[in-house]
Order: C-alpha cells, then sequence, then structure tokens
C-alpha cells in the first residue's frame, strides 16, 4: 500500500495553528518538543501515545495541567477523526487504523520535519542515507561552524528541529539529519542541498520492501529545482539510478569524477568546472575508514554548495574528530594515535572499525557479554591486531576465543590495560578501546568508559 500519496497538503506554507485542534501522535523527544511549539503557537493540542501513563515521566502525565487533552495507552478513534491536523512522531507510521480511518476522511496529517521545515527561514541542508549519516550531519555542521556561519544542527540525530523553531533561535543554516521515517510526511520540504549517502535495506519492519523504503529516502530530493544541489554517491547502484531535478554533485571512492568529490593517490579531490578547486590528503583526516571517506566527501560537497571556501572546509574535515566514542581520535603521544571507540558494544561495531585501521592495533576489549560470538572477530584480529588486551567479566570468553590469533594480555582495570598498551605500542602503531561488550560490569554507561579511556591516555583524572 502506497501511503505517500495520501499524505494530505491540506494546510498553508506557515500554517495558522492559533485555535486549531492539532493532534500530536507519539510523546517521545519529538512529541513532546511538538506539543510544547504548538501550545506557544496557541493551538487546542490532544497529545497521544501507546504507552500507559505509568511508563512515563511528568513531562508527559502533566500536559493535562498545560491543558492538553492526553490520551495514554492506545489511540482512539476521536483523537484522530476530530482533529484539524495530526502530526506524527517518525516512529508512528502512518499505517495505523484510527490515523487511516481520519486520513480517509480528509483530516490532514503531517510530520515533525515537514511543518517545522514551514517555519524555518534560513536554508536547510538535509542529510540522509542508511549509514554514516550523523557522522556527516555533525561533520556538514562542524565545517560551516569555522565558516562563520550560525548553524543549527539537529533531527534525527537526537534534537528535533521543531524545538529550534519554537525557541527562535537565529541560524544561518539549518543541518538536518532526516531519516525515512521522517521523509514519509515531507511534502513542500525543500532543502537547499539534500544529501544521500547509501540505501542498503533497514527498517524493513516498516515498509512493505526494500523498493518502498528507497522512495521514502529519495523524497528528500522531489521538491528541490535546479537552483538546490542533490550530494549523491556515486558508487552506490541504488542512489545513482535516482533521477533528481536539483544540481547534482556526485562523489566517489571507485571512479575519477569531472565535477564533485573523488579519490586519488590517497587524496580527496574536489572537482569544479572541470578544474580542481582543492585537495585532502586522507592520511590528515582524523576520521578512518573507507565509509568516513565517503562522509567527508559528502560534507565537502554539501558545505561548497553552502558557499564555503574549499580550504577552510578541507581544513575543518581534516580537524573533526568523529562522533564521542565512536572510533573517536583522543591523541597522538610519540607517534601513536589512541582512539576512543566505546560505542562499540558489539561485535559487529568492532568488525567495522578495525576495517578503518591500516596500522597495527592494540586492541582494548571485554566488559559485559551480550552473549557475543568473538570468534567472528579472529580473521581481523589475527591480521591487524598485534596485541589484545582484554578486561571485564568477559575477558576469559573473549581470550578462549581469540588468544590463538595474536598476543593477548588480561587487565584488572582501564588503568592497567592502558599502561600496558602505552608500554607496547611503537610509532605508527594505533591503540584502539572498542570492547564488544556492554560497560555497566565496570562504568556507568559506555560514555563514562570513553571518558576514562580517554582521561588515561591524556594523564587527566578523570
Ligand atoms: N508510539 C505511539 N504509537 C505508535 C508508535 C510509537 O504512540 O504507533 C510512541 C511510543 O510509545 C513512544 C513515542 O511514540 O512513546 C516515540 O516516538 P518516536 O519513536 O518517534 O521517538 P522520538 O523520541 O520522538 O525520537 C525520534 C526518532 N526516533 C525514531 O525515529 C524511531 C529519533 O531517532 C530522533 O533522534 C528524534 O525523533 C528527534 O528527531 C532515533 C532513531 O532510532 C535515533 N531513528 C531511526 C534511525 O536512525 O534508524 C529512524
Amino acid at each position: 500500500m502506497d501511503h505517500y500519496s495520501d499524505i494530505k497538503k491540506g494546510f498553508s506554507a506557515e500554517p495558522e495553528l492559533a485555535g486549531r485542534r492539532v493532534t500530536v501522535a507519539g510523546l517521545g523527544r519529538t512529541g513532546l518538543a511538538m506539543v510544547d511549539f504548538l501550545l506557544g503557537k496557541g493551538a487546542l493540542v490532544t497529545a497521544t501515545d501507546a504507552q500507559t501513563a505509568d511508563k512515563f515521566g511528568p513531562e508527559v502525565t502533566g500536559l493535562a495541567d498545560r491543558g492538553v487533552t492526553l490520551e495514554l495507552g492506545g489511540h482512539g478513534e476521536e483523537a484522530f477523526a476530530g482533529a484539524d491536523l495530526i502530526v506524527l512522531s517518525p516512529g508512528v507510521p502512518a499505517t495505523i487504523g484510527p490515523l487511516r480511518r481520519a486520513m480517509e476522511k480528509g483530516v490532514p496529517v503531517t510530520g515533525e520535519i515537514e511543518l517545522a521545515s514551514r517555519f524555518v527561514r534560513a536554508p536547510i541542508a538535509a542529510v540522509t542515507g542508511t549509514n554514516g549519516k550523523t557522522t556527516t550531519t555533525s561533520l556538514l555542521g562542524e565545517i560551516l561552524r569555522r565558516a562563520g556561519r550560525r548553524v543549527f544542527v539537529g533531527g534525527n540525530i537526537g534534537n528535533p528541529l521543531i524545538g529550534h523553531v519554537r525557541d527562535e533561535d537565529e541560524a544561518d543554516v539549518v543541518v538536518i539529519e532526516v531519516s525515512s521515517f521522517q521523509l514519509e510526511t515531507a511534502v513542500t520540504l525543500k532543502p537547499r542541498v539534500a544529501v544521500l549517502l547509501n540505501v542498503t535495506p533497514d527498517h524493513l519492519d516498516r515498509y512493505a520492501g526494500f523498493d518502498a523504503y528507497t522512495e521514502a529516502k529519495a523524497r528528500v530530493f522531489a521538491r528541490q529545482d535546479g537552483s538546490d544541489t542533490a550530494v549523491m554517491n556515486y558508487d552506490d547502484p541504488v542512489v545513482r539510478a535516482l533521477a533528481v531535478p536539483a544540481r547534482r554533485r556526485n562523489f566517489s571512492r571507485l571512479a575519477a569524477l569531472e565535477e564533485g568529490a573523488f579519490l586519488r593517490d590517497g587524496r580527496i579531490i574536489l572537482m569544479e568546472n572541470g578544474r580542481m578547486a582543492a585537495e585532502l590528503p586522507l592520511e590528515d583526516l582524523k576520521l578512518v575508514g573507507a565509509h568516513n571517506q565517503e562522509n567527508v566527501m559528502a560534507a565537502l560537497l554539501a558545505a561548497r554548495a553552502l558557499g564555503v571556501d574549499p580550504e577552510t572546509a578541507c581544513r575543518a574535515a581534516a580537524d573533526f574528530q568523529g562522533l564521542a566514542h565512536r572510533v573517536e581520535f583522543v591523541a597522538e603521544i610519540g607517534g601513536v594515535r589512541y582512539y576512543d571507540d566505546s560505542k562499540g558494544t558489539n561485535v559487529g561495531a568492532v568488525i567495522k572499525s578495525l576495517e578503518g585501521f591500516d596500522s597495527p592495533v592494540i586492541l582494548i576489549a571485554g566488559g559485559r557479554d551480550k552473549a557475543g560470538d568473538f570468534t567472528a572477530l579472529a580473521p581481523l584480529v589475527r591480521e591487524k591486531v598485534k596485541l589484545l588486551i582484554l578486561l571485564g567479566e568477559a575477558k576469559d570468553k573473549i581470550a578462549e576465543a581469540l588468544s590463538g590469533e595474536t598476543e593477548t594480555a588480561l587487565a584488572g582495570d582501564m588503568a592497567e590495560a592502558v599502561s600496558l598498551a602505552r608500554s607496547r605500542a611503537a610509532e605508527g602503531d594505533v591503540v584502539l578501546l572498542s570492547p564488544a561488550c556492554a560497560s555497566f560490569d565496570m562504568f556507568r554507561d559506555y560514555g563514562h568508559r570513553g571518558r576514562v579511556f580517554a582521561g588515561l591516555v591524556k594523564g587527566e583524572a578523570v
């Protein structure tokens, strides 16, 4: 069933909300920010969530005292059918029964990004894709800040766009990470720059199939025109096959391009009007891994489309340390580079992280086991890890799975692990904390674990 065509426009560019009955579906981060915004606009708000009241804190249960009609523990017919407008949180599919029936009666339905974008005055850069969108969104935000722009960075990254609109923050550019869920309800969203990093199967529990998922992603380009820019992955067959109305700027790790960004001799080359506009040696990047090379190329092209000069963009990209605890560069000491990948809490994440390094790696792993199959790490450990340092509850289980592959040492705590790593690391090596386990046996959470690691590396007390 194609429900996209059913998403009604039904309301104007910057809709008048005062006195209108607006129903907000889903009371997570998006829904709460939306309710705030709508109350500020004088709307008559109904808020509904499938979960019962006992699952919520006072920020939700207290909404009734703020004049909101609250319906928890399910979605009744009236909340939707009696509305002038329904606003969906991204996690609420447009296919649920009472919602569909209201749509059939002609009640307009929208989503948070769509509604918020109608109130945004600044140009919007929207980043989507199956993987890499958070890194690319953050990096683009960073580049723009370095270029002196006032930037709001938000969206699926965790910071709803409607909060920015509600607070009437000033921004020169708005950079949003947008998910396929958010794009389903995007009707008039017209990003000045839209980035599509890649499309591989994901969220197939929500979509009829891969084509429907791709179709949702491609909506980011639907309203663009020749004055806008589409930044697209030339190496991804699904992305490459899409026709877009905007000025197209491709990036590729594999092919030399006359226009766009590509890799040559260990450098990112930016080509504009058939000429090289800038080059950035990959060795200057703090971000590691082939996927991050793509993210950097995409962010550079987006920044160029927003008028950032190529040198500033390349310098900011080179300095970007990555997201906290996701293969985050910590320090280079005596020619040894230290990385915090504390968020690598499963085996798959550690595989991805190890794949990103060409230098010999001293890997610090272990923690609370989540029934991980550590033997899946064997080939990469054999190939790349010169010393495996294990700690936490899972250390014996990991040692059993991997000690045949490389030299292995056990550590009593993080301080011992870091000091062992430091004493054994030679110039050119990488020391990587990527635990393949949860942190709760020794730390409050993965963030705490990462901060302790980084503090020890830098010799700071944490
Ligand atoms: N709910 C209903 N009815 C339903 C389904 C859900 O009432 O039929 C309720 C749930 O009970 C819950 C609420 O909806 O109380 C949650 O709403 P939500 O799932 O939309 O979550 P938010 O807290 O609003 O967070 C959303 C994004 N979540 C999802 O898309 C699932 C966050 O992305 C995003 O950071 C945030 O908005 C701000 O924009 C998270 C995510 O996992 C990181 N995104 C997916 C991804 O990246 O793969 C798309």
